[in-house]
């Protein structure tokens, strides 16, 4: 008996309060953008899904409707066909040069995916976890994401503080623009949060000052502590020798240090320590010449470009076969990503690592029943049947209006650090 099926499709973009963080690529806007797809299916079960937001995506995405519309939500392989033949395959090179990942196709089979495995969990009560393969832990720990940052809460209040927040909250918002500032963001974040991994987001300053924040954690932290530093791949091939020589004995794994599989190959060949990537090997079109040149070891999934849920455990399995780890990457979200993020994480064989994660950097939430909860640094695999959470509607629409007033329609940080340094330019390599 087919179905249930596809009749109707809901796409909701939202602005979230986003605070001033620092990256390669400039300063992220007071709010952030994500999209929330909705789909309904003739028997009136709702599966969601959350992707980053841009408006362009959100018109392809408008596009797939009649393509989706009457369709099996069990027929994935189908659906992800009948996508691929009217937009077309897309070049790994479309990903861009930013930090994140500029593609469309793989955001769109990302949303579609993840909608249909929540209804088919639903109509068959199971977590989605179980769609993937079954559960091989209850909790997936997540690692404390740090950014340098300006001074402000981020949202309405831009630039400005709130006086009032205490503990995570007033640390979320205060100026971390040294080792110092790093040092006391990690400590409030990891109080807050329980993580025992801590990740640096570089390529912000000149190295010097970055590898000294590095130093400083691991005196503040002990050496017990993983730690991982993230240039996104502004830094020279020489630059990233000398520097991973300097820190190789204090880091868990070294991230995207340079830019290109080449470069990143070159470094690691002289560094005696794990590099991870989430921008030279970011498609399975990338992985052949990954494989050949050996320009990373762990992979850095996310569900929302490498196409889904069930891409990723396709990863997961090269990745077992080719000797490569598997772990997250993550840009700013709420809890429908997080959820899925979850799942998947449960599902993986192994999680060597503490996934990443922004969402300490986050306030909103659009699932029913506000924030996801962290213990010890890590979250418990929902339960409910499908994703195991449910859109809070009336979220929905604040955070909708949000997105109309704030007049954003892409990701832009260069613009945003403009704001702060007049004529500032993104550089793909900058030291
Ligand atoms: O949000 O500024 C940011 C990050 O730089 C993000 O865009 C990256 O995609 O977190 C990401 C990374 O690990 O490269
Ligand atoms: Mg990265």
């Amino acid at each position: 008996m087919p179905g249930p099926l596809i009749k109707d499709m809901f796409i909701t973009p939202i602005a979230i309060t986003d605070p001033p963080l620092l990256n390669a690529a400039g300063l992220h806007a007071p709010y952030a953008l994500r999209t929330i797809v909705e789909l309904i299916t003739d028997d009136g079960i709702s599966g969601i899904s959350e992707i980053p937001g841009n408006s362009s995506i959100d018109e392809a995405l408008e596009l797939s409707r009649d393509l989706l519309m009457g369709k099996d939500v069990f027929q994935l392989n189908e659906i992800r066909q009948v996508l691929t033949q009217y937009f077309g395959t897309e070049k790994a090179s479309q990903r861009g040069d930013a930090p994140w990942d500029q593609r469309k196709l793989v955001h769109i089979f990302s949303a579609v995916e993840v909608a249909c495995l929540d209804i088919i969990g639903k109509v068959t009560s199971r977590p989605v976890v179980d769609l993937l393969g079954g559960k091989m832990r209850d909790r997936v720990p997540f690692a404390a994401y740090l950014f340098y940052k300006y001074e402000g809460a981020g949202g309405e209040l831009a630039f400005g503080t709130d006086p009032a927040a205490t503990g995570w909250a007033a640390a979320r918002q205060a100026a971390a623009l040294d080792p110092v500032g790093i040092v006391a963001q990690a400590k409030a974040m990891c109080q807050e949060y329980g993580f025992q991994s801590v990740k640096l987001k570089g390529g912000v300053f000149e190295p010097r000052t970055e590898v000294d924040t590095m130093f400083a954690l691991h005196d503040a932290f002990g050496p017990g502590i993983p730690l991982r530093v993230d240039p996104n791949a502004v830094w020279e091939v020489e630059t990233a020798i000398k520097y991973g020589r300097e820190m190789q004995h204090i880091l868990e794994y070294l991230e995207d240090p340079v830019r290109g599989q080449e470069n990143m190959a070159k470094v690691r060949k002289e560094l005696n320590i794990p590099f991870a990537t989430n921008m030279c090997t970011t498609s399975f079109e990338d992985i052949p010449r990954s494989i050949q040149l050996g320009s990373e070891d762990i992979i850095l999934s996310d569900h929302h470009f490498w196409g889904g849920l069930r891409s990723s455990i396709t990863l997961s399995g090269i990745c077992e076969t080719f000797g490569r780890g598997l772990s997250m990457h993550s840009n700013s979200h709420l809890g429908i990503s997080l959820a899925a993020m979850v799942h998947l994480g449960a599902a993986l064989p192994a999680v060597p690592y503490a996934l990443d994660t922004h969402y300490p950097w986050q306030s909103d939430e659009v699932i029913v029943g506000g924030r996801i909860k962290f213990e010890e640094g890590a979250v418990s695999v929902p339960t409910g049947p499908g994703l195991g959470v449910e859109l809070d509607r009336e979220a929905l629409e604040v955070l909708h209006r949000q997105y109309l007033k704030c007049g954003l329609k892409k990701r832009d940080d260069e613009i945003e650090m403009q704001k702060k340094v007049p004529g500032w330019k993104f550089k793909a390599v900058r030291w």
